[in-house]
């Protein structure tokens, strides 16, 4: 695709800051920079320039590195202004650009560019999204493997497997007659195609870790009214975000930080006390505190005396729960060790790093892994789940038209994930993902 227009954008952060980067991409690059800066400064070589308006005046001065392309990340002629970063420094440059005839680009369009010159493949533009959000250690290492290509490589790998055993399966159906070709071609590919299966299987059973890494574990506080959940939550998020009082009942709607924790994101939500009651307004707060309790992944059942975890029953079967004996500085309370499984104090602050080490328990540990090698999002999931469900029908279909029909498809699903086949209505959510100037 050729694109026209030559678009501009601030790439760098907010304003003020020390230095600005105003990114330029397209074919009329070289002549806006030879206006701005009085010639072209040599190919990727940063260059000490006065930047200045058409009238001659000096707007700033700065380094300018001009990438003609293909040689540059959109793939085509390319410039990066690095000027102060004033507000009033950085809207006059793109005055300027704009004054020549250059248009401000939209969200995601330096990507999108970079996508359709082939400069990268959808799994990598998702990643390089996902390493700009990136807020943690987990998420930035997820997104590196994505963006950096070792992802794509390895469904490009599985896609070449598939058209070699296509290949083979066009040769034995045009040799049919002939007694030596058949047979012992088809034996080993099926063989193949079926640990191909396997392996993606395996590499979709992955994508709950990728899910936890991209979303967070989700820690519900839950309890008894005035079990000490608020103080909890304020405790482990070190700041006074939900109201503590010794009125019961204080919490009614369901309150939520995020934390890092081991290089995860966590969502640690603080809920109403879970009791009967006819007061409407914390009617609701107990069904709001059930809903997020349904979908946590992790609960911390809290009690300020034994044998207060009776609650238990509200929880569902299958989520992981930790009993928490609270107010243990209370002389008046006794603690029998099978009581609970982590006993604290949020005045003393006892017993948290218990519990720290305890939800990391619930982390997976990835520190040993190199590589983050699984599908990050839904969509990959979806397109594997077709490519997977197209080899299990080929395996089990008699007649090798319908098999490598059947190899086809799986193969096109697999295309799908990087963008080489029919994705033209995927790149609009895509890129709308991303910041101007991206
Ligand atoms: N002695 C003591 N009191 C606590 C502790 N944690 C909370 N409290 C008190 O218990 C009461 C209820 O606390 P709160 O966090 O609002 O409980 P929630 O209703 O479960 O959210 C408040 O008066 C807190 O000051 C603790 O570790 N020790
Ligand atoms: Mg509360």
């Amino acid at each position: 695709m050729l694109f026209t227009d030559t678009i501009y954008a601030l790439s760098s952060g907010s304003l003020p800051a020390g230095v600005a980067v105003i990114r330029m991409s397209g074919p009329a690059t070289a002549d806006a920079v030879m206006h701005l800066c009085g010639s072209v400064p040599p190919a990727r070589v940063a260059t000490l320039r006065t930047i200045r308006t058409r009238n001659g005046d000096a707007l700033d001065s700065g380094l300018v590195i001009y990438f003609p392309g293909p040689a540059s990340f959109t793939g085509e002629d390319c410039c990066e202004l690095h000027v102060h970063g004033g507000r009033a420094v950085v809207n006059a440059v793109l005055d300027e650009l704009a004054a020549h005839g250059l248009r401000h680009a939209e969200a995601g369009e330096f990507s999108r560019r970079a996508f359709q010159n082939g400069k990268m493949d959808l799994v990598e533009v998702e990643g390089l999204a996902d390493l700009i959000a990136a807020e943690t250690e987990m998420q930035r290492r997820l997104a590196v493997e994505q963006s950096g290509g070792g992802q794509s490589a390895l469904y490009a790998g599985w896609a070449r497997r598939l058209t070699h055993a296509r290949a083979m399966i066009e040769a034995e159906l045009d040799f049919a007659d002939e007694d030596d070709v058949p047979g012992s071609i088809s034996a080993s590919i099926w063989a193949d195609v079926e640990k191909l299966r396997v392996e993606i299987d395996a590499h979709i059973a992955k994508a709950g870790l990728a899910e936890l890494i991209r979303d967070g574990l989700k820690i519900v506080i839950a309890g008894e009214p005035n079990a000490g959940k608020s103080s909890l939550l304020n405790a482990l998020a070190r700041r006074d975000i939900a109201i503590v009082t010794e009125i019961a009942g204080t919490t009614r709607d369901v309150l939520s930080v995020d934390l890092s924790l081991a290089g995860f994101s966590v969502k640690l939500f603080d809920t109403a006390g879970l009791r009967e009651t006819e007061e409407v307004v914390e009617r609701e707060g107990i069904r709001r505190a059930r809903e997020v309790i349904a979908h946590a992944d992790l609960v911390l059942l809290l009690s300020e005396k034994p044998g207060g975890f009776q609650v238990h029953e509200a929880l569902p079967e299958d989520v992981a729960v930790i009993r928490v004996a609270t107010k243990i500085d209370r002389p008046d309370v006794k603690w029998a060790r099978r009581d609970a499984d982590i006993f604290l104090s949020t005045i003393t602050g006892e017993g948290i790093a218990a519990l720290l080490r305890a939800l990391q328990a619930h982390l997976p540990d990835l520190a040993g892994k190199t590589s983050l090698s699984m599908p990050s999002r839904k969509r990959h999931v979806d397109c594997l789940r077709q490519a997977s469900a197209a080899l299990e029908r080929g395996l089990a279909a008699d007649g090798l038209e319908i098999r490598a029909e059947q190899l086809r498809i799986a193969s096109d699903a697999l295309g799908r994930i990087t963008g080489r086949v029919d994705v033209e209505n995927l790149l609009d959510v895509i890129f709308s993902e991303f910041c101007i100037g991206k």
